[in-house]
């Protein structure tokens, strides 16, 4: 194919090619090979009917799929005007000045992003967002914006479901073009567990922007304005959005008991978040701590101390935060955090269409049309049954959230983690570990990656039968976990408080912590150099030129950039398998269309399946537009 190209390229025909011609055009890379795309998608069609999808590690052969009915829109083409248009023609400035003067409460909902994080282990494939996006938009284009990126779902695209991150938000993008589209960004750790060179960290920005995110909800794990304040000035250099910089709330105002995280401390932070430029204030209650009578003083204060609008966080895993709400809205909160009902409540936010029945009628009604709301929750609701593999299996809100302090979006992660290594009926323990993990630690502020810390602790001290005390006393033969290593190190920030300094040292050994910013001891990336290096390396596997996107990819993550690489190599683009079948495989008889490439559609069947043969190979048959195809799948079982 890449001959071929070359031989039809104008150049080469005119007969003006020289030394860099294969280099400096990236039309030859384009291979149009449908041939052997479609015997790359029934062969991974026939390794997940033969061995199973490797991520879903639980089968209910049971399982019924009822089909998703997907809501219509009765308008025309165009897109009603929305909360994009508005910053468009506003800027960021001017657009926050109207957002603090709206009296009605804003929705964010956040159902692409944080909810499917929070209750199914971030699993949700961008086909079954594309089903909705654009009739979503044109129906509630009053909708103040969607979370649709950043956050684990970066990663968790690439590792696990064999998706370019960037293509679904230009995807998203395009059909949401009226409202505004947010991502959640952990400051210095960018969308990763760990810190990257402020110059990454820069051009990730700049390229979520000119792909199409306009609200970077920034924080960072520690709350340390070190990691925050330059992602808010990347934000504001690269961007003509919205930089919304992010306190996280741990602890509780109310009681008097916790004196580490009190209102002053909140106060001061936001006010240090607005000094630092950012445009809205995130108030995120990523484990669902904040209380109804506390909202209602942390918002009070805020309101009172700080000019820029405030945007509400929360999770609902202990159940009552739709009355959290009620007392922030009355506080003159103003845009508050919401899912659609399929996939709210628990570890999720609370739910969207409940919450506006809760607002009807109320001085700040922002109404919108319920009935057709109801009809994407259901939409959500029966779709979520695809993902039943990654139910953390919390079956009701938890008061126990209020010690352990885990954050909604990483408790269905540890859930499967604890499963993974053979913990499962510890999952308690391990719950009540992590809260004493956090004491041992110094209480510190626990979300993306300093979550993690914690988490990784509690389960080695869980599996290798270990308190924490024990960690005092005999630390010196413990072997720590990485994350924990490099966390006492400095590698995410300096805590508020500081480290607790026997601990630190029983941790580090022999090696040195250190206190400025991680940033001081990475490389900066060499964009001149590295970029075309990589481009030629990967592009021929990858059938199209790359961009600087998979280049930000590859940088955030390496492996599973290499990875996924290869997986790409096998299996060509699967993104748009109906997820039913990306995860179970398809039965004898089934029918399926899947679009190989913008446009192009192929229907796909299962003919038969034969029985393993000596070597242990199975054949299946399948008709690809009525043509047979055969796979030879070798069964690992
Ligand atoms: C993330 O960083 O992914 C989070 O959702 C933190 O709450
Ligand atoms: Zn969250």
């Amino acid at each position: 194919a890449f001959l071929n190209n070359i031989l039809k390229h104008p150049t080469f025909r005119e007969g003006k090619v020289t030394v860099n011609f294969i280099k400096n055009e990236p039309s030859l890379f384009e291979f149009a090979e449908p041939r052997n795309r479609a015997n790359k998608l029934v062969q991974y069609l026939g390794e997940v009917i033969v061995n199973g999808n490797p991520d879903v590690k639980t089968i209910d052969p049971n399982k019924k799929f009822p089909k998703p009915v997907v809501p219509t829109y009765s308008g025309d083409d165009t897109y009603p005007e929305g909360t994009k248009d508005l910053l468009t023609k506003l800027g960021p400035e001017k657009f926050s000045q109207w957002l603090k003067n709206e009296k009605k409460i804003h929705y964010t909902d956040t159902t692409m992003r944080d909810a499917h994080q929070s209750l199914l282990a971030t699993r949700m494939r961008t086909t079954d967002m594309m089903k909705v996006a654009d009739t979503y938009a044109k129906n509630f284009p009053e909708i103040f914006s969607m979370e649709v990126w950043g956050g684990a779902t970066f990663d968790v695209c690439l590792r696990f479901l064999q998706e370019n991150p960037w293509e679904r938000l230009q995807l998203l993008r395009d059909a949401m073009p009226n409202v505004l589209l947010q991502m959640l960004i952990r400051g210095s750790n960018g969308v990763g567990y760990t810190a990257y060179p402020d110059n990454l960290i820069a051009k990730f920005v700049e390229q979520s922007w000119e792909t199409g995110v306009d609200v970077f909800r920034i924080f960072d794990s520690l709350n340390w304005m070190k990691s925050l304040a330059p992602c808010i000035e990347h934000v504001r250099k690269r961007t003509k959005g919205l930089a919304e910089g992010s306190l996280c709330y741990t602890g509780d105002i109310l009681d008097p008991k916790k004196t580490k995280y009190d209102l002053k401390y909140y106060v001061q932070l936001a006010k240090d978040i607005e000094n630092a430029g950012a445009h809205i204030l995130g108030v995120k209650d990523m484990a669902g701590l904040l209380k109804p009578q506390a909202a209602y003083e942390l918002i009070s204060a805020l309101k009172s101390e700080v000019n820029i609008p405030i945007h509400l966080h929360t999770h609902d895993t202990s159940s009552i935060q739709a009355a959290m709400y009620l007392k922030a809205i009355e506080a003159g909160v103003d845009v508050v955090d919401v899912a659609l009902g399929g996939l709210s409540g628990l570890t999720s936010q609370p739910n969207f269409n409940s919450v506006l029945e809760m607002m009807k009628f109320n001085e700040r009604e922002n109404p919108l049309d319920t009935e057709k709301l109801a009809e994407y929750s259901n939409y959500w609701e029966t779709v979520r049954n695809y993902y039943y593999p990654f139910e953390s299996g919390l079956k009701a809100g938890s008061g126990e959230v209020y010690s352990h302090e885990i954050p909604g979006g990483q408790y269905s992660n540890l859930k499967g983690q604890a499963i993974a290594l053979g913990l499962e009926e510890k999952f308690p323990e391990v719950t009540k570990m992590y809260g004493e993990v956090n004491q041992l630690f110094g209480n510190i502020v626990k979300v993306t990656p300093s979550s993690k810390v914690v988490g990784d602790m509690a389960q080695y001290l869980i599996s290798n039968g270990l308190t924490t005390e024990d960690v005092l006393q005999k630390g010196d033969t413990i072997s720590f976990p990485q994350s924990v290593i490099s966390f006492f190190k400095g590698d995410l920030g300096q805590p508020v408080g500081g480290f607790p300094k026997k601990l630190q040292k029983i941790v580090l050994k022999d090696e040195k912590p250190y206190k400025n910013r991680p940033n001081a001891h990475l490389e900066p990336v060499d964009f001149e150099k590295e970029f075309p290096a990589f481009k030629r390396k990967f592009r021929q596997g990858m059938g199209r030129e790359l961009k600087i996107t998979d280049f930000l990819s590859y940088k955030l993550y390496p492996k599973v950039f290499v990875d996924a690489y290869n997986k790409h190599i096998k299996y060509g683009n699967v993104m748009s398998i109906p997820t039913k079948n990306f995860f179970f495989g398809m039965d004898v008889g089934e029918e399926i269309m899947v679009e190989l490439d913008r446009g192009k559609n192929v229907l796909v069947s299962m003919v038969l399946m034969g029985e393993p043969d000596a070597d242990g190979n199975v054949n299946i048959q399948f008709k690809v537009n009525g043509q047979g195809r055969n796979v030879l799948v070798k069964d690992n079982s």
